[in-house]
């Protein structure tokens, strides 16, 4: 049998207790909005549940048995999210509250201490706000100039004007692997290579694509991979920043105080080891060994199952909604892209939409979904957002489509 043909997933749904809830009396969840927040399976919930029943106690500070064991717990789930991208050792993962604050590692630190006024970094217009915020508030106070690799009408990202943009030289190219509006799943090996060609780095925005598409930052030879906890089935309140060592090590401190020091003087200090010259501060230690589980989670599924399912549901989906009369999705054919299908129905706002799915139990996502120059890009104000993960189902894609007829006949 092969790794396929063993996914199963209504044994995968018995283990996220939230699918079994009611929205309301007799109206069963159908939860289609991972793209925001993933669920959390019970061994996720589990071994944080056990970490304040059994273990609490803050890292790197104690020497008592529940200070180690912490230790121990939170170090180990380093070891796994590295091997889970393929990073070369764990001192290349550090721990953040999310993909946001990972990039914002990147350009406080990294950026603040190489790049200077003309200097040109290269962003997409699919980015989400978080990829696109950082450098403005970078660029702003150090004249550095920022270009944007367009996005064509079929929602890819045109490789032409690529080409073009990179005899600029630039410093840095930061892009996202999977568009959290299209679905897109960009080509990040080939547009890392030849960022490289020109000496540039590379942030590659990994909220989506990690959570979906087998990753390895090895092959891909990304400087610099961001990425979500919560996005991956485990806790919110911790992400990832993989970074290429050698280039950690020579960037500065992100933030100052307790854990990211070797030694303080009055008037000085010097800074710890990587990946403690990142972390200062109490960390989140249980959402870090619940992050730990949930790669233990994905891995035992293994990474080739969860993109094909998903496939196979985003292409069902894509057929179903491309038939609906009056609705229009955005983004590109089903082989280029993931689980996800942002959507328009004509005059109907789509916080209607959602509003009205809601009551027959639908989650779903409506608005810019924090990526308004994508929108602008498609002169839309907002959009319908249904996106899927592991534990979706034909049958809810159904429910969706059933949703909508209702939509359509309350508007008329
Ligand atoms: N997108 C969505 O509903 P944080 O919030 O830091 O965990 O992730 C930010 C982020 C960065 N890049 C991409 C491609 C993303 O999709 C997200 C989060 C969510 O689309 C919440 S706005």
């Amino acid at each position: 049998m092969t790794e396929l043909n063993k996914f199963d997933v209504n044994k995968i749904r018995k283990d996220f207790p939230v699918l079994d809830r009611e929205v309301s009396k007799g109206v069963p969840l159908v939860y289609l909005d991972s793209t925001a927040t993933s669920q959390k399976p019970v061994a996720v919930i589990d071994v944080m549940d056990r970490y304040y029943r059994e273990y609490n106690a803050n890292i790197h500070r104690g020497v008592h048995r529940l200070a180690e064991e912490a230790t121990a717990a939170y170090e180990e789930a380093r070891h796994k999210i590295a091997r889970f991208i393929n990073a070369k050792n764990a001192r290349e993962i550090i721990y953040t509250r999310n993909t946001t604050e990972s990039i914002n590692l990147v350009a406080y630190s990294w950026g603040r201490a190489n790049l200077k006024a003309g200097d040109v970094i290269i962003l997409t217009e699919m980015e989400h706000h978080s990829n696109l915020v950082p450098w403005y508030i970078l660029a702003e106070g150090k004249g550095v100039k920022i270009e944007f690799i367009p996005v064509t009408e079929d929602g890819l990202l045109d490789i032409n004007v690529y080409k073009q943009l990179l005899l600029l030289n630039p410093k840095l190219v930061a892009f996202t692997q999977m568009s959290n509006v299209l679905g897109t799943i960009t080509a990040a090996k080939e547009m890392t290579r030849m960022a490289h060609a020109v000496g540039a780095l590379v942030l590659i925005d990994g909220a989506q694509s990690v959570p979906h598409l087998k990753v390895d930052v090895q092959d891909l030879d990304a400087d610099f991979l961001a990425f979500s906890a919560h996005k991956m089935l485990g806790p919110t309140g911790i992400g990832a920043l993989y970074g290429r060592e050698k280039v950690l090590d020579a960037m500065p401190p992100f933030m100052g105080g307790g854990d990211m020091i070797k030694k303080v003087l009055l008037g000085s200090y010097t800074p710890n080891e990587l990946p403690h010259k990142f972390e200062a501060g109490t960390p989140a230690i249980a959402e870090a060994i619940g992050f730990g589980a949930a790669v233990d989670y994905l891995k035992n599924i293994g990474m080739e199952n969860v993109e094909a399912h998903e496939r196979e549901i985003a292409t069902y989906a894509l057929n179903m909604l491309s038939d609906f009369p009056g609705l229009q999705v955005i983004g590109p054919s089903a082989d280029k892209r993931g689980g996800v299908t942002s959507f328009v129905m004509d005059n109907i706002h789509p916080h209607d939409v959602a509003q009205i799915l809601d009551s027959e139990g639908i989650a779903v996502r409506a608005g810019h979904h924090c990526a308004m120059p994508l929108h602008e890009k498609y002169r839309l104000p907002a959009t319908t957002r249904a996106s899927f993960y592991v534990y979706n189902t034909k049958e809810e894609v159904d429910k969706l489509i059933i949703g909508l007829k209702k939509v359509r006949k309350i508007f008329g």
